[in-house]
């Protein structure tokens, strides 16, 4: 007899007491892991409250060229970039969390080498808003997708729920195994995605590789809150341009890997002797941080 189906599927689920290297192996073998109370409740507090303002004050939807771009973001989604100016929990706590760094050090030690963070910005999906098209976020390095399987790591999501991420409120759906397919042109169908269910303060980490994409959210008045900080390779280009965003006086205030991971220090990459440099010495010496 063949094993009982668990029906229905559930990703693996591991605390903070994991290491890193067993959290990445099973978030690489299954496609994602949730890692349960990646944030304390009082976190969570904090977070929530700095955002309030900024995500009040900003209209749902996207105002991209592309529609295409429209759809991606959601009409009734709102996306607060700059994370790292909004919130003081976020800069000073999260993004300078020995877990959250331990992960990138396991990400990218074997290819890379170095790795820095993608965006950090707030999503929250609004009633009424549709299920988000299914993509692999490795797809915005497109020569990456021609190696398909094959290509080494570009970027890794870890979301953290602002809010319980649940079936109805839009809790992000993956596809397990899709990483491992032959055809990244085909990204499956929404019938064989499962939902990322978190408690607030949960987080879920997944590989550029697997498809995703926000869930539908059919309730009728709850927003669910989520914070992506994806971790990639600093040999490609980040979405959000720190350096030219984050102002001098906040980035004095941070540790040093954090200043690293947001562009205010050199990267060094396996087989480089330095890249975002300033006559070939660390960034952080012409910024005297
Ligand atoms: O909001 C979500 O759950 C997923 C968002 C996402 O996958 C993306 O914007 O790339
Ligand atoms: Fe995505």
């Amino acid at each position: 007899m063949s094993a009982p189906e668990i029906n229905p599927p559930q990703l693996p689920s591991v605390t903070r007491a994991s290491s890193p290297e067993e959290i990445v192996q099973l978030s690489d073998q299954v496609g994602a892991v949730i890692i349960r109370n990646f944030m304390t409740p009082e976190q969570v507090r904090r977070i929530n409250q700095e955002v309030d303002a900024p995500l009040a004050a900003l209209d749902a939807g996207s105002r991209h060229e592309h529609e295409l771009i429209v759809e991606f973001h959601g009409r009734q989604t709102k996306r607060l970039t700059n994370l790292v100016t909004h919130s003081k929990t976020f800069r000073e706590e999260i993004l300078d969390d020995d877990l959250f760094h331990e992960l990138g050090r396991v990400l990218y030690q074997s290819d890379a080498g170095d790795w820095w963070l993608t965006t950090a910005q707030l999503i929250e999906i609004g009633p009424g808003n549709k299920a988000q098209m299914l993509h692999r976020d490795m797809a915005q390095y497109h020569p990456y997708v021609a190696m398909n399987k094959h290509a080494p790591r570009a970027i890794a999501n870890l979301m953290l729920a602002l809010t319980d991420f649940t079936e109805e409120n839009g809790a992000t759906r993956l596809i397990p195994g899709s990483q491992d397919w032959d055809d990244y042109a085909d990204v499956g169908t929404p019938e064989m995605t499962i939902p990322a269910v978190l408690n607030a303060g949960d987080a879920v980490l997944f590989g550029g590789k697997v498809v995703h994409g926000g869930g539908a959210n059919v309730t009728a008045g709850e927003f669910r809150r989520g914070l992506t900080i994806p971790l990639q390779a600093s040999i490609l280009t980040p979405e959000e341009a720190y350096p030219l965003i984050v102002p001098m006086d906040v980035v004095r205030t941070l540790s040093p890997r954090v200043q690293k991971i947001i562009g205010f220090r050199s990267q060094y990459p396996a087989g480089s002797p330095g890249l975002w440099q300033h006559n070939y010495a660390d960034l952080a010496d012409h910024l005297q941080l």
